[in-house]
């Protein structure tokens, strides 16, 4: 390249505005230093950051490719209309919708294709494992929709099929939503498919969480079976922090009009760019093999807490996530969370079914796999984090000075040297 290229410049950042140069920098060292086992994080590559940090975040670009409210778009149309052929072949669905800004973003176009205020949704409840955006009375969607709620089964803690059916049949909702935050297992998307024909309804896939390992194909694609699919850009598929979604053909008109105007105005033509990168990343074999990997190495770690008495619910994972029960040793998930954050360890507390704590505190962890795959560690190295995790909980302390704190902290950073984010 011979021209400059302006964006990521960070030594003229440093030269003019030292503080946020700094944030940048000791974020960077933060996620270097520790372990990141938030499920639903990632370390998106140098060219997804680069794209992100281009000048196309100037442009303004209401309307669609070739349909735009703006002069000057035909530049930003050329990375759109990659962006969604590449998603498009990724997910090998019939149309995408690439400009939602965030999951949150996708799923408000869902409702307001496909609902009118007050009618009828069926999801999966917030404490069994949903999303606020699911018809919770703090959301959007729980304000201005009738959202009817099904949880899991109390023994195989595992979606309760028949009780999806049993209250579709009773509520006749408009549209039925399937995927949400905390869910270990793969989904049943046929009886979910077959559920929703049973009473007309439309059939809904929040992928957010576990849309990366479907690109990388690694477990089944609701795309067949769902009417429209949402998901984030950033958790295991990798890419920046956004949205997108991909529908039927007979619902792309709809979907289409939803994102704009109706819920969003000027796309984020540099997030769009960056996503195109990523759809391409995730369409090799490479991608693939991480996808696999990340499956395995939950299932590894999930595996090894299991020994220590921390139980994964479920019984394990088919996925990047693991929702472990701490009652068995004692610990809450807020104290939990806060301990490992002493020791290095950056997860988060997590609502188990049927939790007996209010969500602040919880009775659980949840702990992904996304990121320490990225770094490259494979199941041995979830042997260590597993042993370090169980060390921390249920040894540790709040306190960063205290001496389980520093010992684990110490292992920690051994580990994350022979593996490191972002190598320098
Ligand atoms: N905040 C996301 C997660 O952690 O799963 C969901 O929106």
């Amino acid at each position: 390249m011979t021209e400059p290229f302006y964006g990521s410049d960070y030594q003229a950042l440093a030269a003019f505005d030292p503080q946020i140069a700094d944030v940048l920098l000791t974020e960077l060292e933060r996620l270097r230093g520790g372990l990141q086992l938030i499920a639903s994080e990632n370390m998106s590559s140098p060219e997804v950051l680069t794209a992100l940090g281009s000048t196309l975040s100037n442009k303004y670009a209401e309307g669609y490719p070739g349909r735009r409210y703006y002069g000057g778009c035909a530049e930003v149309d050329k990375a759109e209309e990659l962006a969604i052929e590449r998603c498009k072949a990724l997910l090998d669905a019939d149309h995408a919708n690439v400009q939602p800004h965030s999951g949150a973003s996708a799923n408000q176009a869902v409702y307001g294709a496909f609902l009118q205020p007050g009618e009828k949704i069926l999801a999966m409840s917030l404490p069994h494992g949903g999303h606020l955006t699911h018809g919770t009375k703090v959301s959007f969607s729980g304000k201005w929709f009738d959202a009817i709620h099904y949880g899991v089964h109390p023994e195989t803690e595992n979606i309760d099929y028949d009780e999806v059916e049993r209250l579709a049949k009773e509520h006749r909702p408009k549209v039925i939503c399937a995927g949400g935050s905390a869910i270990p297992r793969l989904i049943d998307f046929e009886r979910f498919r077959a559920i929703a024909d049973e009473v007309g309804a439309i059939f809904w896939v929040d992928a957010a969480h576990f849309i990366g390992l479907v690109a990388g194909k690694a477990i089944p694609s609701p795309v067949p079976h769902a009417d429209v699919v949402t998901f984030t850009t950033h958790k295991v598929l990798r890419g920046p922090r956004s949205g997108a979604l991909v529908c039927r053909e007979e619902h792309a008109k709809a979907l289409d009009k939803a994102v704009f105007p109706m819920m969003q105005g000027g796309p984020q033509m540099h997030t769009i760019a960056a996503k195109a990168v990523n759809f391409k990343e995730c369409a090799t074999p490479e991608y693939a093999a991480y996808a696999s990997a990340v499956i395995e190495n939950c299932q590894a770690l999930a595996a090894r807490l299991q020994e220590h008495g921390i139980r994964p619910t479920t019984g394990g994972t088919d996925t990047h996530l693991t929702l472990l029960d701490l009652q068995g040793v004692g610990v809450t998930g807020a104290d939990a969370e806060a301990r490992c954050d002493a020791a290095g360890i950056t997860l988060n507390k997590n609502a188990i079914p049927n939790d007996p704590q209010k969500p602040s505190i919880a009775s659980g962890i949840r702990v992904g796999t996304p990121c320490v795959t990225t770094q490259g560690m494979g199941v041995e190295q979830m042997t260590t984090i597993a042993d370090l995790i169980d060390e921390a909980v249920t040894a540790g302390d709040a306190d960063p000075e205290h001496e389980v704190s520093r010992r684990v902290r110490a292992q920690v950073t051994e580990l994350v040297e022979a593996f490191p984010a972002y190598p320098r």
